[in-house]
């Protein structure tokens, strides 16, 4: 399912990211910058030793990537060209700034990657997996913020994917999708 805001077409695919024909993919990852599961071991594996190299780099010089921020590495040998790291919130109830912490990821995505000319940019569904954020919940938080952001700012990439790993997942951002883009 597509939606158009301004420049920028909004689509929903159900798919693994690591396959997405983007100039920049989103990874979830933590704040050590070290591998670990979920989409986070899959862009690794599939991108190779470049990305785990540049992940050093940062923890050598920075200690890491605080959660609700983004750092952006190069992609490997995945088609994409770069891939931004976010760290999204563990989910702990919802009163520990949880849904600010999770809008600062998709925030600071887009903005590492207007700052780097990325046309288009592929996002998982951020701290839904092992971090526990509940799906429904998130999938407003996400599409709410891309929707802002895109508005906000004319240099925005002109495709912004999510790439949904299961259907329950994609399920949930179609019905965010309705009630985000009916407002
Ligand atoms: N393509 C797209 N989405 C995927 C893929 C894939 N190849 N693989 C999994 N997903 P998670 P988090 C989905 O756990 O909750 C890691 O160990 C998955 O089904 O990857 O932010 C990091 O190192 C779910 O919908 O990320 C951190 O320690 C979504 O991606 C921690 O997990 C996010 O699940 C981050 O946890």
């Amino acid at each position: 399912m597509n939606t158009r805001i301004k420049q920028t077409d909004l689509e929903l695919i159900q798919g693994d990211i690591t396959k997405a024909e983007v100039d920049a993919i989103v990874n979830a990852a933590n704040s050590e910058l070290i591998g670990g599961g979920g989409v986070d071991g899959a862009i690794r594996r599939a991108g190779g030793t470049a990305i785990e190299n540049a992940c050093a780099e940062i923890r050598r010089r920075e200690g890491g990537c605080p959660t609700g921020k983004a750092v952006i590495t190069p992609a490997g040998d995945l088609y994409a060209k770069y891939v931004i790291h976010t760290v999204g919130p563990v989910w702990e109830g919802g009163n520990s700034a949880e849904a600010e912490l999770l809008a600062s990821c998709y925030q600071e995505s887009l903005r590492l990657a207007v700052e780097n000319h990325v046309q288009s940019v592929a996002f998982p569904s951020i701290s839904t997996g092992v971090y526990g954020y509940p799906t429904e919940k998130a999938a407003v938080v996400a599409l709410t913020t891309v929707k802002e952001f895109v508005e906000q700012n004319n240099a925005a990439p002109t495709t912004i994917q999510f790439i949904l790993f299961d259907e329950a997942t994609r399920t949930c951002y179609q019905d965010a999708q309705s009630v985000v883009f009916a407002k």
